[in-house]
């Protein structure tokens, strides 16, 4: 792990033309790397959290003018010294830099190891370091706040906050241990199931966020499902506001799927059109068929849709059916409501409210009738009964698994407390959860039972 010593450097900035283009460095020699291609002030001899104008030259070659940034251990983002060069963006003059800064004794860093580093000196803990990644990558608003939240520790305090409450629980026990034969018993046994209970749901709560927390990274994947011809790439069209698919009145338009972002409210919908459902002819759109099955046992949102004019009731309640899709999210969609005359419509509502409730909705997708209405229901499937955005969501598949086995350890311990088991056992299962949860933030275990044993009890009384 110590492996940490040396300096590095990278370019922080997109590579190609730009306005500006930084290179940073961070490590002990990183000042003074520096300070040997550079012409102005002396950089070793300036203070913490400056800027200096000079120009990197080499062998007297003027390579750039440039604005440097010092950052001394540890008010840095490492912890370590830092230092910024903001150059010109030319692919160039930043090519040139990064080489002389390499000739100089840097090594060129790997990817997130500014962000390792932070986490290796205690300047962040590991979740907060993995929302470094997640709130540079994030596209969407709803995305954007949950990176936020975790980068300023919201997660990690929650975690931390379970964590001591368990040390505690822990430590009590282990105390009885040292009595050996005296037969005590520091630890209220009831409290502790108390606590339990506590944690266990708090855990519970993170655990099921999960679901939403990952929609909210990577999109809710969303199949736009039904016969040929019933409008579903005019629907894809009008909800996006763009000609994307291709529409034509020939059915089996749509042979491969066509997917594309669609943002609501900041959540970001990853809408898949595929190609019409039915008794394939040809090959080719046999394989389109078999795919849309395919993306419908995929997908987190089914919408199916139906020409209003093409089929019946029947023929429609027949194609759900077979869809599958009782226990996904889905819309059942009625669209060319412009073909229908108002007594067609009227009955066609009644059935379809009485049917499927508020999933259901009549649409002309053509001229793009009620298409506010359906992006309205995408987002409430997604977020009605779900977690409140405020709340702690955990969006890393890392995290959700170190939840869930913490859960089946403090489950252990649960079951071993109605089933009176050993002290030594208990603390052991305590132990593994603690573990678990610790896993999360980065913080080591066994020092920090220790530390509590020590900090809330005076052995020597
Ligand atoms: N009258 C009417 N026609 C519509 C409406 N929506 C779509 N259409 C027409 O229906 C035809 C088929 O539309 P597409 O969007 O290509 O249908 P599709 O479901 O993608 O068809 P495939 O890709 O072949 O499976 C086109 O001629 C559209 O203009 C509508 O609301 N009203
Ligand atoms: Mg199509």
């Amino acid at each position: 792990l110590n492996n940490y010593n040396h300096t590095i450097v990278a370019l922080s900035t997109p590579a190609g033309v730009g306005a500006l283009g930084v290179i940073r460095l961070s490590g002990e020699k990183a000042i003074a790397i520096v300070d040997d291609i550079f012409l102005g002030k002396k950089l070793t001899k300036q203070a913490s959290h400056t800027l200096h104008y000079g120009k990197i030259v080499n062998h007297k070659k003027v390579i750039d003018e440039v604005v440097v940034s010092l950052f001394k251990n540890p008010t840095s983002y490492t912890g370590e010294d830092v230092v910024e060069i903001s150059c010109h963006g030319s692919p160039y003059i930043l090519q040139k830099v990064l080489e002389l800064c390499i000739a100089k004794g840097a090594a060129l860093a790997k990817p997130g190891e500014f962000t390792l580093r932070a986490f290796l000196n205690g300047q962040m803990d590991l979740s907060q370091a993995e929302a470094v990644a997640n709130l540079i990558a994030s596209d969407s608003e709803a995305n954007h706040l949950t990176a936020m939240q975790q980068m300023r520790g919201g997660f990690s305090s929650e975690i931390s906050l379970l964590r001591k409450r368990l040390i505690k629980f822990a430590s009590l026990i282990e105390l009885e241990l040292d009595f050996g034969e005296e037969d005590v018993e520091f630890a209220n046994r009831s409290e502790l199931i108390n606590l339990l209970d506590e944690v266990q749901l708090k855990i519970k709560q993170m655990t099921s966020s999960f679901q939403l927390g990952n929609v909210i990274k990577n999109g809710v994947t969303t199949v736009i499902a039904g016969r040929p011809n019933a409008g579903k790439s005019t629907l894809l069209n009008a909800l996006l506001n763009e000609d994307r698919a291709i529409v034509s009145d020939i059915a089996g338009t749509t042979r491969d799927s066509i997917e594309a972002v669609l943002n609501i409210k900041g959540l970001p919908f990853r809408l898949i059109d595929t190609a019409g459902i039915r008794e394939a002819t040809d090959t080719i759109e046999k394989i389109g068929v078999e795919k849309t099955m395919e993306k419908i046992r995929q997908s987190a949102v089914v919408v199916y849709l139906f020409d209003v004019q093409n089929i019946s009731w029947q023929q429609m309640l027949e194609d759900v059916a077979t869809l599958n899709i009782d226990d996904v999210a889905h819309l059942i969609i009625a669209n060319k409501t412009d073909l229908l005359n108002w007594q067609d419509l009227a009955e066609l509502e009644q059935k379809g409210v009485e049917k499927f409730g508020a999933r259901f909705q009549m649409i002309q997708a053509k001229n793009k009738h009620n298409i506010g209405a359906v992006r309205e229901q995408l987002y409430n499937l997604i977020i009605s009964n779900k977690v409140q955005t405020q709340h702690t969501v955990v969006t890393n598949a890392r995290h959700y698994e170190a939840l869930s086995r913490a859960n089946t350890e403090l489950q252990k311990v649960y079951d071993g407390l109605n089933n009176n088991i050993s002290g030594d056992l208990l603390a052991l299962d305590i132990r593994s959860g603690l573990n678990a949860l610790g896993e999360i933030t980065g913080e080591v275990t066994t020092d920090d039972l220790l530390d509590s044993i020590f900090r809330d009890f005076c052995i020597g009384k």
